[in-house]
């Protein structure tokens, strides 16, 4: 067989393939790219300091072709392709996401790069929810979408037939990868013909908007693509100036010396004109805009130190007032690099410097990093939060499905259902990043 492509170098055509269509069907995403590239050129420029970090940590490069996408799918098959489809792009499922205790009928996953030469290659990923049918009350409608549902295919018998060669070969040569990418892209395209009648849809859409956009479709239209930042503040302040009007709240952390976590806001979804099967015309509102400023990622420790002090903070009605009394609140989590790696709540990734590497012989396995720090011989680089947070997530949401939270009494979490019709258990993030911190130790002769 011809030289096989390098999975990450598919998921990079294919990234990129996604950005362009998506500024095509949505102009206003173009717009929200050029207002993050000028704002993040500010901040390197304003803050050398922050520059050379990002340059020593390898996170430099992957800043401008780095975002996330979203998808909704209505059944288990769905999500099983949708699997083995990721994989070929090296992204897998990481996290179990259980949004119906925020009155939104799915849960979801999201397919990522897991290696560090893969997220520093390139660290696209895709947030995937999978509708929950069974929370859909009204018995003769929840039968009528299942129904819907099980006639469709969303994905091109030339993807299927790619697949089952990637499969057989263990790769694609450049020809079939290219192949793969745009049949690949068919799938989330938007489709302006619904595969209902308007009836059907605003019944649908009566139970709740989110049902109506994953079943009325023939595919699983990508519904944001989702630029990183490096100043969420000052995005979200400037887009009324570029013509976008942003959701109320950025979602997430307050403002911080040291960013944790993630903090995400998006911009209203537009109205699309729609046919129905019936020749009726309508619309449809579901495919937004949005940016993301991530931090390091916080050990269980200080995740449930993030998850207790951000319940408490709750919301404010204005993001003036809300980030204000955030800040007040999160005065309670250490705010430098030091004390969070003092403390155990933030994963970090260690290198030796030059003279570090000169010392090798008088440090050992178990020794503490923090005299060789500051000695200057260990460098410890914050580890990026890669993945996602179920609350904002459900903000994200809800600002999209026009505001409405739908608080209803849903089912348990039900993890183990959604790894069944996924075909395979999701990882865990935590484990991820603590075997990210600890290879880069064992590096240093630390472990
Ligand atoms: C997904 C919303 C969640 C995020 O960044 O938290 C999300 C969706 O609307 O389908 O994308
Ligand atoms: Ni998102």
């Amino acid at each position: 067989m011809a030289e096989i492509v390098a999975a990450d170098d598919i998921r990079e055509a294919f990234s990129q393939a996604m950005s362009a269509m998506y500024q095509q069907e949505v102009p206003q995403y173009g717009t929200l790219l050029e207002l993050v590239a000028d704002v993040n050129l500010a901040v390197l420029e304003h803050h050398p300091k922050l520059h050379e970090q990002l340059a020593n940590a390898d996170e430099l490069a992957r800043l401008n072709v780095e975002r996330h996408g979203a998808i909704r799918v209505g059944k288990a098959s769905e999500l099983a392709t949708l699997r083995r489809m990721f994989a070929v792009m090296g992204m897998h499922p990481v996290s179990y996401y259980d949004l119906s205790q925020a009155g939104v009928p799915v849960h979801s996953t999201a397919f990522r790069p897991v290696d560090d030469a893969s997220l520093c290659k390139n660290p696209f990923r895709v947030f995937t929810s999978l509708l929950r049918l069974e929370l859909i009350e009204n018995e003769v409608l929840r039968k009528r979408a299942a129904t819907i549902l099980e006639k469709r295919n969303i994905f091109t018998p030339g993807c299927l037939a790619l697949l089952d060669l990637h499969a057989r070969q263990g790769g694609f040569t450049q020809t079939e990868a290219s192949e793969f990418v745009r049949e690949a892209l068919e799938t989330f395209r938007w489709h302006r013909h619904a595969t209902v009648d308007h009836e059907t849809y605003l019944a649908l859409h009566n139970e709740h908007r989110l049902i109506a956009d994953v079943v009325c479709f023939p595919g699983c239209h990508i519904n944001h693509l989702t630029p990183r930042t490096l100043d969420i503040d000052q995005v979200q302040s400037l887009m009324p100036e570029y013509g976008i009007e942003p959701k109320v709240l950025i979602e997430g952390p307050p403002r911080r010396e040291v960013p944790v976590l993630l903090r995400q806001t998006s911009f209203k979804a537009l109205e699309e004109a729609v046919s129905f099967t019936g020749r009726e015309e309508g619309t449809h509102t579901a495919r937004f805009g949005e940016i993301e400023q991530r931090g390091v990622a916080l050990t269980p420790k200080g995740r449930a130190l993030y998850d207790r002090l951000l319940a408490e903070a709750g919301t404010a009605k204005d993001n003036l007032t809300h980030q204000f009394h955030l800040q007040e609140v999160f005065k309670a989590f250490p705010d430098s690099e030091m004390l969070l790696r003092h403390q155990g709540l933030a994963y970090f990734r260690y290198r030796l410097t030059p003279t570090g590497e000169a010392h090798r012989q008088s440090f050992g396995p178990g020794d503490d990093p923090q005299p060789l720090i500051e000695r200057g011989w260990l460098m410890a680089q914050p580890i990026t939060y890669e993945d996602f947070l179920p609350v904002s997530a459900a903000g994200i949401f809800q600002s999209n499905l026009g505001n409405e939270t739908q608080q209803r009494q849903h089912g348990n979490a039900s993890r183990a259902s959604f790894e069944q019709a996924l075909g395979a258990a999701v990882l865990d993030e935590f484990e991820l990043y603590q075997a990210a911190e600890d290879r880069s130790k064992r590096r240093c002769g630390l472990l």
